[in-house]
């Protein structure tokens, strides 16, 4: 059963308060909280056995390794990966999309076409074009509507035998906005591209099954998703995988080196030199597990219950603009209230111990589209409460009188 009052006691961070005031914390797509459960398994990494992986005949190394290679299972089951083999450890989405973008500087060529989203975060943008400038390729980007959705007419008139690879995000950082990958995909198969999906904001609300997709790529980041910083995972079919080249080379990622030849490892070490993150890797297989004990269902459920609440209650403030508005959209909502700046908003409401995002979120033509400069981003996770949303929606009503 969801009891949302014995989920927030895993949280010690949403009982401190700030400013003299209980936390309440809705900067949650800009990274989540972390439960006890997470926190136990990296004190008990560094009390009790740290020590480097796949290098050492050692305990240590060998219970790292093995603990390791564990979370890759999970990671894989979650994900429902065919082989433990496509899961890549990385730094988090901005690694994972970097590591397909330089890949594919050797697959493509001047006139070859890749088409991007308007609702993409910066991170899905920048290495696209870097990718562009390097090879000559074409970058076409899919338009967006006013409600914040994609205009899949458009889309499907920017496809042609030339698109080599398509790169959407999942969920946006900036709208909420869930976008129809189903079809984005299916589309771009049928003209032979490959499909990267930025899932860094879907990780936290849906678990997505990247063989019932037939997704190409499928990257996230760990601290999304109740895990720590500086770890995440690109998922890769293995047909591609093996296909591109590796992104950074040094140790573990060799089969022999001399200096005439260096021949790689396989998957997935090719992809991964040097020491990764290790710690990282095993308490993000534990978030995992926290989260699917909860259960992806009942947070969606609970999710979309506050996000209903926190609309209708925020829209009853004149003056109050909600941008983004599909119908299919998870928990964010970004505001501004008539012509006061976000930044304003979201310090008053810090004073109150509120934490919210400002700003134009990396994701700034999203913001040049509306023609604003940003907005308040309040973004809601499934250990939020009503009661979080009614001290939010007062703050923003004082900050409109102090402001106005
Ligand atoms: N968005 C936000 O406040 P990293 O930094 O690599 O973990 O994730 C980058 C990233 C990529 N794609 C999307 C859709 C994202 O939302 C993010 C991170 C945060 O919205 C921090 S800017």
């Amino acid at each position: 059963m969801f009891n949302v009052e014995n989920i927030r006691k895993d949280f010690p961070i949403l009982s401190r308060k700030v400013n003299g005031k209980p936390l309440v914390y809705f900067d949650n797509a800009a990274t989540s909280q972390t439960p006890q459960q997470v926190i136990d398994v990296i004190v008990d990494y560094y009390s009790n056995y740290n020590a480097n992986i796949h290098r050492g005949v050692h305990t240590l190394s060998q219970e790292a390794t093995d603990k390791y290679e564990q979370a890759r299972k999970k990671i894989q089951a979650h994900f429902n990966a065919k082989f433990a083999h496509e899961i890549i450890f990385t730094s988090g989405t901005t690694h994972g999309i970097n590591l397909v973008a330089n890949g594919f500087s050797s697959l493509l060529k001047k006139g070859d076409e890749i088409i991007v989203s308007a609702l993409e975060h910066h991170s899905n943008i920048v290495p696209w074009q870097m990718l562009s400038e390097r090879t000559g390729a074409i970058l076409k980007v899919i338009p967006m509507n006013l409600d914040g959705e994609l205009v899949m007419s458009e889309y499907d008139k920017l496809l042609s035998k030339n698109t080599k690879l398509v790169f959407v995000n999942h969920i946006s950082n900036a709208l909420g906005t869930i976008n129809p990958i189903e079809y984005i995909i299916e589309k771009a198969h049928q003209v032979g591209a490959a499909v990267l999906v930025d899932g860094a904001q879907s990780c936290p609300h849906i678990k997505p099954d990247v063989q019932a997709l037939d997704v190409d790529f499928y990257v996230v980041s760990a601290h999304k998703m109740c895990g720590p910083t500086g770890q995440g995972m690109l998922y890769g079919k293995e047909s591609w995988l093996k296909k591109l080249p590796p992104y950074q080379g040094g140790g573990e990622m060799i089969a022999e080196v001399t200096f005439e030849k260096t021949t790689y490892a396989e998957l997935p070490h090719k992809f991964e030199a040097g020491t990764p993150n290790i710690c990282g890797g095993i308490a993000f297989g534990a978030a995992i597990d926290y989260m699917n004990a909860i259960g992806f269902d009942a947070i969606a459920t609970y999710e979309h219950d506050l996000l209903e609440y926190a609309t209708k209650k925020l829209l009853d403030i004149e003056g109050l603009k909600i941008y983004g508005t599909s119908k299919h959209k998870t928990s964010v909502i970004s505001f501004n209230l008539e012509s006061i700046h976000p930044y304003d908003v979201g310090t008053i409401l810090d004073k109150l111990g509120i934490a919210a995002r400002t700003g134009h979120h990396c994701a700034q033509p999203i913001m040049d589209y509306f023609k604003i400069p940003g907005t308040v981003r309040a973004s809601f996770a499934f250990y939020n409460t009503k009661a979080e949303i009614d001290a939010l929606v007062e703050g923003v009503k004082k900050a409109k009188t102090m402001l106005s």
